[in-house]
Parts: structure tokens; C-alpha cells; sequence
């Protein structure tokens, strides 16, 4: 048994240093200004079509982000959203070294892997409408009965994350047990469902956040692990993304769709 293998099943955590390609990362950065030129264009008119994962050390990539959200928060949720949609989103989400690490930790084969509601996340300093609580991963928000028993999800760093950034915090331990939570779900496409775990629960556990993280860094988790977003008290935008994969063959796969049509948003 492998190390991977032996920290995910020890502690529910399993961490992967510089996995994802620096070439697929830099396609993000470079779909992310696009979007964001689209929508914002006087807020971008500073960058040119070389932009690549080096733009995250440069200040104006930030404040124009953040300036953009101030502004237009519907804007901001539209290009969120629509940032998901991208090829550069969806080459990393099928990226073949995440794929090998997931076959790896359910055991199976590639056939056997379903995702969804995988998200790229722009966290912006302070923000609390997106910033996630204490929750453990679903796949049904209106099923709650749904334990996610055979779910993985692996958050990635798209640039060196540092505690102020916000990255998660887990409960490693949590993942063992059978906990409830609430969902309120939001209506907004600018702000993110809330979650409410029990505190006795959160009580049980040490939180456990990693006090570094470098580009293209995996952090491989069991959905059951109880987790939430950090505070980002940075001047920086935090990207990271967060996959969420599932075995077909296990009881408790639900056969779902995406809502892929007529969803256009306004702007
Ligand atoms: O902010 C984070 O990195 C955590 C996000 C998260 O847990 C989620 O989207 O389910
Ligand atoms: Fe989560």
C-alpha cells in the first residue's frame, strides 16, 4: 500500500504535491481574463493575450477582480458560473493525473467515476457570500436522506496558497461518522447555498488546515469529511478548484442530470 493510499485511510486526507500540468493551469488564467475582459472591459484594458499563471503575482489582476465584483455582483456570479463551462475548466477536472489518483483511491476504473457540481472558485478578501461553513460534500442538496458515502473530492490549488489566503479547513476523523447537516439552499447566483452542522460535532474534532500550498497541489478528502472554506485576509484573489467524484457501481450513486439548457443569465 502506497502512502497515498495509507494517509487517506488513516486520517481521510491525502495530499498530492504539483499534480496538475502548469500548461492546463496556465489556460485557466488566461480563460479567467477573458471572461472577466468580456464582461469588465475597461476594468482589463491592462492585460494583452499573454497571460499565464504568473498574472496571480501581479496586483492589478487582483484589484481589477475585486474592483468587478464591487461593482456588478450579478456580473461577477454570471462569469463564475460561466467559468465553469470552459474547456480550461473541464481539461483540469479530467486532468489524467487526477483521474489516476481517483481510480486509484475508489479502487476502480475510470468507467466506473461519475462528477459533479465541480467548481472553479474565485474567492475574493473577506468575502462571506461565498465562503463557505462547516459542511461535509453532496450530491443532492434536495435529498438530503443521501449520505455521500462513496464520494471523493479533491480541492486544488491553482497558486501558492499561504493561511491568508483562506484555504479549507478540515476535520480529519470526521469522515467516519454518519452526521447531519442542514442546507438552506440560495436562490442568488451570487451567493453560495449555507450549511449547519451541529457544534457539538464540530467539537469532537481538531481542525486541521494546511499551512501551505503550492501550484497545481492536490488535497484529496472523503465527501463524508467535515470541512469549510478559510477566511481570505489577503489582498489576493484565492482560485483553487473543487472536484467532486463518485462510484457508479456503489448503492449509494443517484442517478442525476445537469441543468444544462435555458439557463442563460441576464447581464
Ligand atoms: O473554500 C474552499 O476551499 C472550500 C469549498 C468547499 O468546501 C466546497 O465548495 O464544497
Ligand atoms: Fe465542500
Amino acid at each position: 500500500m502506497d502512502d497515498l493510499i495509507r494517509n487517506f485511510r488513516k486520517n481521510g486526507l491525502a495530499f498530492v504535491p504539483g499534480a496538475v500540468s502548469r500548461e492546463s493551469i496556465d489556460n485557466l488564467y488566461m480563460t479567467i481574463f477573458i471572461l472577466f475582459k468580456k464582461a469588465f472591459p475597461s476594468f482589463f484594458s491592462w492585460g494583452n493575450n499573454s497571460i499565464d499563471a504568473k498574472i496571480w503575482n501581479d496586483q492589478r489582476f487582483h484589484d481589477s477582480i475585486i474592483d468587478a465584483r464591487k461593482k456588478d455582483p450579478i456580473k461577477f456570479g454570471a462569469i463564475y458560473d460561466s467559468l465553469q463551462l470552459t474547456l480550461a475548466a473541464k481539461k483540469i477536472l479530467t486532468d489524467a493525473n487526477i483521474i489516476r489518483l481517483i481510480s486509484k483511491l475508489f479502487d476502480t476504473e475510470l468507467s466506473n467515476v461519475s462528477c459533479r457540481n465541480s467548481i472553479i472558485r474565485l474567492d475574493c478578501p473577506f468575502d462571506t457570500k461565498n465562503s463557505i461553513d462547516w459542511h461535509f460534500d453532496v450530491i443532492s442538496t434536495k435529498n438530503m436522506k443521501h449520505l455521500p458515502e462513496d464520494g471523493i473530492s479533491v480541492n486544488i490549488s491553482f497558486h501558492e496558497t499561504h493561511l491568508m489566503h483562506g484555504s479549507a479547513h478540515f476535520l480529519p476523523g470526521s469522515h467516519t461518522g454518519k452526521h447531519v447537516q442542514k442546507v438552506l439552499n440560495s436562490n442568488k447566483n451570487n451567493e453560495s447555498d449555507r450549511y449547519i452542522v451541529n457544534e457539538k460535532v464540530l467539537k469532537q474534532f481538531k481542525s486541521f488546515q494546511f499551512s501551505v500550498l503550492d501550484i497545481g497541489d492536490l488535497v484529496f478528502f472523503p465527501m463524508t469529511m467535515i470541512h469549510k472554506s478559510g477566511e481570505n485576509s489577503s489582498s489576493k484573489v484565492r482560485i483553487s478548484g473543487v472536484f467532486r467524484f463518485y462510484k457508479i457501481n456503489s448503492e449509494s450513486f443517484i442517478f442525476q442530470k445537469e441543468d444544462i439548457l435555458d439557463n442563460d443569465i441576464e447581464i
